[in-house]
């Protein structure tokens, strides 16, 4: 489908503009394992301080870059699976939202008045410019889906009648939806507590309170990220593994995405379990319903498999009755047409599979006070935010690029390995991470001048090994990332050789069933919020018990 005209403009910049400041990111996560290796042993490194790259680092990779990626992508669906226009009045809106928010959190990063990292909230406290610059980012993000995708959405469906929609639609509107209910706490918390002390118009406020709203949006967060990164899995995975291949079910993959509807919010009490004040029987109802957002997972990592297999199988008729020869066949370096994107899901796969067991332990209330605020954490959302979807989301936007542009994919062998070395660094610093975490290696600590310093009466030299483990798999994920770097900026400075096109490889499914049940959002929607609101309220009583706004002044 041809794409001209300004919304092409904005796509391409909802992927260019969050990869120059990825870069940035990505430097200062690996500026992390030279501080907490001892490597660099200043507090400020080049102007920048220690807990200010961390921000930096977490704000850019996970926050901007997951965001408007996933707007980009949603875009590029709604417009090629319905065929319908997007209004580029919107599109701009949104756009210019998102850079002119991310702008001003940026400054208040770069210029340290905003050390308050990714998951801000009190006491920590920043410069306004970064609460009012990450609230019109959202406010940017959410705006497609109101003005475009929505009005597009009821538009197609009633021009067809009985159908279902296309599966890469029905995953993303879900996933906004999403997005939307999980913004309200954090907004509450912005609006009534971080904002006010930030301005100073109030002193102090709850800080229970502000952890609690920040948790209740914090743990879906990372659901909205992955989601997209299942829509790729389900649809163009099965299809470029073989050119010809299938989804397994389709009625698998959207059961899979109304059951995280139902879980992905009743849950955010597992990241405060050592909250002092919120009662214990709250959490372990939190810590059950985690365990149940895990099964749409299991679900997803079965489903991807029978794909996979059946797809293998039918092309190949020698590994026909093979139980597991058929992975041989599996194009993990391939740059035949569409499969070097095999290479980026692939990757990300055996990544998440870590990330799925360390989410479980992390998730398992008495085994997650061994590893709470240790490594072991950092070790577990870098396999997961950091692998399956950072991966496909760079996959996905190098072949965005080339198709909206009309470019060739340059240095396509390195865009090719690039996913494989992320991973191999990403697996040795998993190890290291969770290993060192086990052992009690603290996270968010500038370990180099403290734990890890001969000189400090604090030395743990059981430690020093997995620090310096970690810049060496930093070492390999930044390779990797230049690699794609180099395919990425090649591509875009590349000839044009064909017209700007969006299109997505897609499977169909082999097993299309009508499932009536599973195509009505509504009824899944009332019944999430019904539970999103019934599992915070007894946590809300709780931190509210000694008065909404009860007093602990804040941090600069
Ligand atoms: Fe998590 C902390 C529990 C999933 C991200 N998580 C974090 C933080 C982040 C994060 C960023 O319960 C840190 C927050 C902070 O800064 O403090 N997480 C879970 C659980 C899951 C989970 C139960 N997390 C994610 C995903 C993330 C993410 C997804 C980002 C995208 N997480 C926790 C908990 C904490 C936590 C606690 C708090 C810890 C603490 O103490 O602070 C589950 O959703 C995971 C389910 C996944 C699976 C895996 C299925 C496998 C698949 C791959 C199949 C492979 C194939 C290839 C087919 C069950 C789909 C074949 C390969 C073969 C070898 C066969
Ligand atoms: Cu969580």
């Amino acid at each position: 489908m041809r794409v001209e005209g300004s919304v092409k403009t904005v796509i391409l910049g909802e992927i260019i503009f969050p990869i120059v400041l990825l870069i940035f990111g990505i430097y200062h996560g690996f500026m992390q394992v030279l501080y907490r290796a001892g490597i660099i042993k200043d507090m400020s490194f080049l102007g920048i301080e220690y807990y200010q790259g961390l921000t930096l680092h977490g704000v850019i990779n996970v926050i901007v870059f997951t965001t408007m990626i996933i707007v980009a992508f949603g875009n590029a669906v709604f417009l090629y699976y319905l065929k319908k226009p997007l209004r580029p009045a919107v599109q701009w809106v949104s756009f210019l939202l998102m850079v002119v928010g991310t702008l001003m959190a940026a400054w208040a990063m770069f210029a340290g008045k905003a050390n308050v990292l990714y998951t801000f909230y009190y006491p920590l406290i920043a410069h306004p410019a970064f609460y009012i610059g990450a609230a019109l980012l959202l406010v940017g993000s959410v705006i497609p889906l109101f003005f475009d995708w929505a009005p597009n959405y009821i538009a197609w469906r009633k021009e067809h009648p009985g159908e279902k929609v296309p599966l890469a639609v029905f995953g993303m509107l879900v996933n906004h939806i999403m997005w939307v209910i999980m913004l309200v706490p954090v907004v509450i918390e912005v609006v009534f507590q971080l904002i006010p002390v930030s301005l100073g118009l109030i002193s102090e406020t709850n800080p229970s309170l502000s952890r609690t709203l920040f948790w209740a949006f914090g743990h879906p967060v990372v659901y909205f990220w992955l989601l997209p990164a299942y829509v790729m899995l389900y649809t163009i995975l099965p299809k470029i593994v073989t050119g010809e291949g299938k989804l397994y079910s389709d009625s698998a993959a959207r059961f899979v995405f109304l059951l995280f509807v139902l879980f992905s919010f009743p849950v955010g009490l597992h990241h405060q379990y050592t909250e002092p004040g919120i009662t214990n029987s709250y959490k372990l109802i939190h810590a059950f319903f985690t365990l149940g957002v895990a099964v749409p997972s299991l679900i997803t990592a079965f489903t991807v498999a029978a794909s996979l297999e059946y797809s293998i199988k039918s092309k190949y008729p020698e590994v026909r009755n093979s139980l597991f020869y058929w992975w041989t066949k599996i194009p993990y370096i391939s740059l035949e047409g569409d499969k070097w994107l095999v290479s980026y899901f692939m990757a990300g796969l055996f990544l998440f599979l870590v990330g799925g067991i360390t989410g479980i332990v992390n998730a398992s209330y008495n085994v997650n006070l061994v590893v709470h605020n240790t490594s072991f954490v950092p070790g577990h959302f870098h396999t997961t935010v950091g692998g399956l979807v950072t991966l496909s989301f760079l996959g996905i936007s190098l072949y965005m690029v080339s198709k909206l542009m009309g470019k060739d994919i340059k240095f396509k062998g390195l865009a090719v390995i690039a996913p494989w070395l992320w991973w191999q660094g990403m697996l040795i610093f998993e190890y290291a991470m969770s290993v060192a975490g086990i052992h009690g290696f603290p996270r968010r600590t500038n370990t180099g001048i403290s734990y890890l310093n001969p000189d400090s009466p604090l030395y743990r030299p059981e430690w020093v090994g997995y620090a310096e483990l970690s810049v060496f798999a930093g070492f390999i994920i930044v390779l990797g990332f230049v690699f794609w770097a180099i395919s990425f900026f090649g591509t875009i400075f590349s000839p044009k050789v064909r017209e700007s096109t969006i299109e997505f490889p897609t499977a169909p499914a082999l097993h299309d069933e009508k499932a009536p049940a599973l195509n009505r959002l509504t009824p899944w929607f009332i019944v999430s919020v019904l539970l999103f609101v019934l599992s915070y309220v007894p946590a809300i009583y709780d931190v509210t018990k000694r008065g909404v706004f009860f007093d602990s002044p804040g941090y600069n």
